[in-house]
C-alpha cells in the first residue's frame, strides 16, 4: 500500500481524529467485566447467603525449607475436578506475595507480568514461620511481632493484619473466581452445565445458550456463558480462542477509608467510588493503556498508562497492593463506610499475583514498592530544565530560528522537539531531506550553545521495502503476528505499518544496534543522528487507527505464543525500556538516557519520563493534570508532566501563564501543541505575559539544585518526587482529600499552582503549628496542629509558593540559556527558621549526565541551623558532608557506599561557592556574623516577624553577602546576637 501523508491520513481514516467515549468499551460492553461486576451483584443480592466456593485442602500444604513460603491446593466445590494452586511467600522487608494459577489446566495462564515490573526475584524471610492449624495457616511477624497474615481454609481468604487490626483482605466477599480452561463443545456451549433435567427450559438467546435452572454453578458464574468464546464490539470480533479465563478478587480495606493510586486516571487523587449509585462514576477504573482522543477531564476511563499500585490510608496506618498483572483491568471501589473501602478487581487473563505491603506508613510503602519495580530514574540533569515541543517544528532551519528568539529574549531552555513531521513518509529515523537538509548540523548548532533534541520513534512501522527498519524486522520475523500467526498489518501515522515484538529477546540488541550513531559493517544504523538526541516514544499503548479500542486486536500473538490480551498494558513499557537502553548504549562508556514515554506500567519509571498525553487546553484539564502527577507519583513514577499550554487548542494568555506556573512544578517540564493549533513559544507573548513566563522558567532553573536533591532522593528510597499531603502528614485527616498544593521532595517547598481563571488569591492549608514563609515576599503565616487554612495573594504574576519553616533551600539565581552554562555557578542559601529556630537541607550535585555518580563521583551535603548549645542568642549555619553517612533508606543495588570525598566531580567544582545566603525569622539583629575560623562577613538585616513568634507578618530577614564558602566543603557560619 502507498504510503500517506498526515493530510490524506485524515481523509482516510477520519474516525481517528473524531474519538470519542463510545471508541472505548464501557464494563457492560467488556465481556470478562461484565461478568465481574455481575458476580459482584449476585453476591451483595445474596447477602449473607454467598460463599465463596474456594477452599483450601489443608493435606495439600507444603511449607517450604526456608518456612517463609508455602504452596497449598485450592478447589472450587463447583469444579472439584479442576485444581487451583495458591503460594504465599513473604519477603524480607514483610511483603506478602500472594499467587494463585490452575494447575494442570487445557492451557497456561499468563504469568510473566512480574518479571517485566520487578527489579529482581524478591528475597524471601529467613525469619518467619507459618503454623498450620485445622481452619487456617497463620505466620507472624514483624520488628515487634506486629504483622500477621491468616490464610483461612473455608473459605480461602487471606488477611494481612497489623496490630491485630486487619488491613488488607482478600476474597473477604467471596468474589474470588478464577475462570478455569474450558473445551467449547459445538452444540451447547457451556460444556459443564448438566444436561437439562425435565421442567427445565433452554432457550436460544441469539448467539448465547442460556440454561435457566437452579444449577449452583449458575447463582455463581450466571446462567449463560456470556462473551465466553467470542465477543464482538462496534465492528470487531474478538476470536478468544482460549475461551473464558478471567479473575475476579474482591480486596477490602476494612480499616482504610481512603485510597489512592491505580494511574492513569483524570480524577481526583483520592478515588471517588464507582461502584454501587456512584454520584461519581458509574464504571469502574479501568486499566487497559488506551489512546483516547480528547479524554475526559473526570472519567474512570483507562488513558494511557496503567500502574495497578494502591495505597489504602487511615490516620492510623497506610497499606499498599500491587496487582501484577498486564490485562485489561477493571477496578471497582466502594467507600464501605468512612472508615473502610471495598475494591473489586477483574481482569481479563493471567494469574492472581498480588504483593501486599503492609506499610506502616505512606514511605515504608515507597520503599516496599520500590524495592519491587525500583525506583524513578535520576535523570540526565538537563532533563530538568525547560522542553520546547510542538507538532511540529517543520525544517531545520525553523528550528534554528526558534532557538534564536528564545536566546535574542533571554528565556531558557535546554531542549527542542522534534514531532513525526520530520521523517520521511513516518518512517522514523528517516529525515525528510526536503524540510530537514542538514540533520546532524541542526542537532549540532543546537548542541553548540549546550542544548540537547528529543525526537519522536513512534512503535508503528511503514510497512515498505524501502524502510530499512521495518524490512530487516520483516525478514528477521521479530514483528507482532496476528491470530493467524502472520505479520500483523494495522494502520497508523505511517499508513499500513506493523509492530515490533519486544518480547521475543531477539529483537532487543538489534534495536539497541539501530540507535548507533557509527555506521555499522552489517546492518542499518542511525548515523544521521549524534548523542544530542534523545528519544520521545508515543503511541506505544499501542496506539492502532483501525483496531480495536484503537489498539491491536486481542487476538494479536507475541512471542511465546502469547496473546495481546495477555500482555497488552505491559507492551508499551518494553518499547521504552529498550529504547532508553538503546540510548545510553550509544555511548561509551553510557550516558544517561532520556527517553519520554506515553505508555507505561509498573516498572516504567526505571526508564525516563511520561506525560499525560493529548490534554486540552482547558482550566479542567490543567486542573486535573495536576492530579493525575501526583496519582502517578504515589505509583511510583515520579518522573512526569502533561503538556504545558494544553495539547489541543489555542489558550489565552492568562491560561497559558497559568500553565506554565503549574509546569514549572511538575517534575518533568515541557510545553507542547499540536499541528493545528497556533504557534506559542513564549518570546511570542505580548508583554506582561511574556515577562512573567520568563520569569516562570527563571524560576524553574533557579530552583534546579531542589529538583536534582529530590531526584537524587527518589532514585535511593523510592520517596515520590512530588508529595501531597497525606504522605507528609499521614496521621491528619483534613488533608487526605488534598490534591491540588503539594511538596516537593523533602526539600520543604509547598507550591499550589492556581489552575483557575480570573484568580487572584487562593487558600492553602497548612497541617502543622509551624511557620510557613512566602517564597518571594518572606511573609510569615502560621499554621495550626490541627490545621488551618490561610488565604494567599494569587494574582497572574504570582504563585503560591512556600518554604516550610525549618527547611534549607540551595538555588542557583544567575539567568542562564541552559542548564549546561550552570555547571559553575555559585549558590544561594535561603535557611527559614522554624519555630525553634532551627533548620535543615540537602544539596546533591554530580556531572548530570554520565554514571559516574554511582562509582562515588558525586557531592551531597547536609546543610544545617542550628542552635549551639553553649550560646543560647546565636545560630550556626552548617554544610557537612552527607556521601559517607548513608541515610541506610536506600533501595538496594543503589551503590551509595563508594563515595569519595575527593573525587574528581567534586574537584571539578571544587571552586563553587555560596554567594548569598538568606536567613528568615531570626529573633533579632545580629551583632555579628562570622565564617567559623574565619572573618566577619558583610551582611544586612531587616526586622520582621521571628520564626517562633505566632503572629504573621512579614519576616525578618538577614541577607549574607557573598560568605566565600565552598559547595564542596565542611564551613560554618555563626550569627549572634
Ligand atoms: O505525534 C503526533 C501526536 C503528538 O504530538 C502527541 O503528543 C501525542 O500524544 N501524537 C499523539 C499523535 C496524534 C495525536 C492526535
Amino acid at each position: 500500500m502507498r504510503s500517506l501523508t498526515y493530510l490524506s491520513l485524515l481523509l482516510v481514516v477520519p474516525q481517528t481524529l473524531a474519538l470519542k467515549a463510545h471508541d472505548f468499551k464501557t464494563c457492560s460492553q467488556s465481556g470478562f467485566c461484565r461478568r465481574g461486576r455481575a458476580l459482584s451483584a449476585r453476591a451483595r443480592e445474596a447477602g449473607e447467603k454467598w460463599i465463596s466456593p474456594y477452599t483450601v485442602d489443608p493435606s495439600s500444604i507444603a511449607i517450604a525449607s526456608h518456612q517463609a513460603t508455602f504452596t497449598a491446593g485450592v478447589k472450587s466445590s463447583l469444579y472439584p475436578e479442576i485444581k487451583f494452586g495458591l503460594e504465599l511467600r513473604v519477603h524480607d522487608d514483610g511483603v506478602v506475595r500472594v499467587r494463585m494459577d490452575e494447575l494442570g489446566g487445557l492451557r497456561k495462564r499468563y504469568d510473566e507480568a512480574a518479571s517485566w515490573a520487578l527489579i529482581s526475584e524478591p528475597v524471601i524471610s529467613k525469619d518467619i514461620k507459618w503454623t498450620a492449624g485445622k481452619k487456617d495457616i497463620r505466620a507472624v511477624y514483624g520488628a515487634k511481632k506486629e504483622n500477621e497474615v491468616v490464610v483461612t481454609f473455608a473459605p480461602l481468604r487471606v488477611a494481612l493484619l497489623r496490630g491485630g487490626k486487619e488491613q488488607v483482605v482478600l476474597n473477604g466477599q467471596g468474589l474470588l473466581h478464577m475462570e478455569h480452561f474450558r473445551t467449547k463443545t459445538p452444540e451447547v456451549t457451556h460444556t459443564e452445565e448438566p444436561e437439562p433435567k425435565e421442567g427445565e427450559e433452554i432457550v436460544e438467546d441469539e448467539a448465547q445458550v442460556v440454561v435457566k435452572s437452579e444449577n449452583p454453578r449458575a447463582w455463581f458464574e450466571g446462567d449463560k456463558e456470556d462473551d465466553w468464546w467470542e465477543e464482538t464490539f462496534s465492528s470487531w470480533t474478538d476470536t478468544k480462542p482460549k475461551g473464558p479465563e478471567s479473575l475476579s478478587l474482591d480486596i477490602n480495606f476494612p480499616n482504610h477509608g481512603t485510597i489512592y493510586g491505580i494511574p492513569q486516571h483524570a480524577t481526583r487523587l483520592a478515588l471517588p467510588t464507582t461502584a454501587g449509585e456512584s454520584p461519581f462514576f458509574s464504571d469502574p477504573y479501568r486499566l487497559y493503556n488506551a489512546d483516547v482522543f480528547e479524554y475526559l477531564a473526570s472519567s474512570s476511563m483507562s488513558i494511557y498508562g496503567s500502574i495497578p499500585v494502591l495505597h489504602a490510608h487511615s490516620a492510623e496506618s497506610t497499606v499498599g497492593i500491587f496487582d501484577a498483572v498486564a490485562s485489561e483491568t477493571w477496578i471497582d471501589v466502594a467507600h464501605a463506610s468512612e472508615k473502610s473501602t471495598e475494591t473489586h478487581w477483574i481482569s481479563e487473563s493471567g494469574i492472581l499475583d498480588v504483593f501486599l505491603m503492609p506499610g506502616p506508613t505512606p514511605n515504608d510503602i515507597f520503599r516496599q514498592y520500590a524495592r519491587l519495580t525500583g525506583t524513578t530514574v535520576l535523570p540526565a540533569q538537563w532533563s530538568l530544565g525547560y522542553h520546547q515541543c510542538r507538532w511540529n517544528y517543520v525544517s531545520s532551519d525553523d528550528v534554528r530560528a526558534v532557538q534564536k528568539r528564545f536566546d535574542e529574549e533571554d528565556i531558557p531552555v535546554d531542549v527542542f522537539w522534534l514531532d513525526i513531521e520530520y521523517s520521511e513518509e513516518h518512517k522514523y529515523f528517516i529525515w525528510d531531506k526536503k524540510n530537514f537538509p542538514d540533520p546532524v548540523d541542526m542537532v549540532n548548532d543546537v548542541a553548540a550553545l549546550g542544548r540537547k533534541m528529543v525526537v519522536i520513534v513512534d512503535p508503528h512501522l511503514k510497512r515498505t521495502s524501502d524502510y530499512p527498519v521495518y524490512k530487516k524486522a520483516s525478514e528477521l520475523g521479530y514483528l507482532v503476528k496476528n491470530k493467524n500467526n502472520d505479520e500483523y498489518e494495522g494502520w497508523c501515522w505511517s499508513g499500513s505499518s506493523a509492530w515490533m515484538d519486544f518480547f521475543n529477546p531477539g529483537v532487543w540488541d538489534w534495536w539497541i544496534s539501530l540507535f548507533k550513531t557509527q555506521k555499522l559493517e552489517n546492518g542499518w544504523s542511525w548515523t544521521e543522528s549524534t548523542e544530542a538526541v534523545h528519544i520521545w516514544n508515543d503511541m506505544n499503548e499501542p496506539s492502532v487507527f483501525n483496531g480495536p479500542e484503537i489498539t491491536m486486536p486481542k487476538d494479536n500473538i507475541h512471542h511465546g505464543g502469547w496473546e495481546h490480551r495477555d500482555v497488552h498494558n505491559v507492551n508499551g513499557m518494553l518499547y521504552s525500556n529498550l529504547t532508553s537502553q538503546a540510548v545510553a548504549r550509544r555511548s561509551d562508556p553510557p550516558k544517561r538516557p532520556f527517553v519520554l514515554t506515553r505508555a507505561f506500567y509498573a516498572g516504567s519509571q526505571r526508564f525516563g519520563a511520561m506525560w499525560t498525553g493529548d490534554n486540552l487546553g482547558t482550566w479542567e484539564h490543567m486542573a486535573v493534570g495536576v492530579k493525575i502527577v501526583l496519582s502517578l507519583n504515589i505509583g511510583g513514577f515520579s518522573y512526569a508532566g502533561s503538556d504545558v499550554g494544553g495539547f489541543f487548542g489555542n489558550p489565552e494568555p492568562e491560561m497559558l501563564v497559568r500553565w506554565y506556573q503549574v509546569g514549572a512544578f511538575a517534575p518533568f517540564f515541557r510545553a507542547h501543541a499540536h499541528i493545528d493549533a497556533k504557534r506559542r513559544e513564549p518570546f511570542l507573548l505580548d508583554q506582561p505575559y511574556k515577562g512573567i513566563v520568563r520569569d516562570i522558567l527563571r524560576l524553574r532553573y533557579s530552583l534546579l539544585p531542589v529538583w536534582y536533591t529530590a531526584f537524587r532522593e527518589t532514585s535511593v528510597t523510592g520517596f515520590p518526587v512530588l508529595r501531597p499531603h497525606y504522605v507528609v502528614f499521614p496521621k491528619d485527616q483534613a488533608g487526605f482529600d488534598i490534591d491540588d498544593q503539594y511538596y516537593i521532595g523533602a526539600s520543604g517547598l509547598l507550591v499550589k499552582p492556581i489552575t483557575e481563571k480570573g484568580a487572584t488569591e487562593t487558600k492553602v492549608y497548612l497541617a502543622e503549628d509551624q511557620v510557613y514563609y512566602d517564597y518571594f515576599n518572606h511573609h510569615a503565616y502560621r499554621g495550626a496542629a490541627k490545621g488551618k487554612e490561610i488565604t494567599v495573594p494569587a494574582a497572574l504574576h504570582q504563585i503560591p509558593l512556600f518554604i516550610r519553616g525549618g527547611s534549607i533551600i540551595p538555588t542557583r539565581e544567575r539567568p542562564r540559556r541552559a542548564t549546561t552554562s550552570m555547571k559553575k555557578d555559585p549558590f544561594t542559601l535561603r535557611v527559614a527558621l522554624d519555630k525553634t529556630g532551627t533548620a535543615r537541607g540537602e544539596l546533591y550535585l554530580d556531572d548530570g549526565e554520565t554514571y559516574g555518580h554511582e562509582k562515588g563521583q558525586f557531592v551531597w551535603r547536609e546543610l544545617v541551623a542550628e542552635k549551639p548549645v553553649k550560646k543560647a542568642r546565636s545560630v550556626r549555619i552548617a554544610s557537612k558532608d552527607l556521601g559517607l553517612r548513608r541515610p541506610g533508606e536506600a533501595v538496594e543495588g543503589v551503590a551509595l557506599t563508594a563515595f569519595d570525598p575527593g573525587n574528581a566531580f567534586a574537584k571539578s567544582i571544587g571552586d563553587v561557592r555560596v554567594e548569598k545566603v538568606v536567613v528568615l525569622g531570626l529573633n533579632a539583629k545580629p551583632t555579628g556574623v562570622r565564617v567559623e575560623g574565619g572573618g566577619d562577613l558583610v551582611w544586612e538585616y531587616t526586622p520582621g516577624v521571628a520564626a517562633g513568634e505566632k503572629k504573621e507578618g512579614t519576616a525578618s530577614v538577614l541577607s549574607i553577602k557573598d560568605p566565600k564558602v565552598l559547595v564542596t566543603k565542611d564551613w560554618a557560619i555563626v550569627i549572634e546576637w
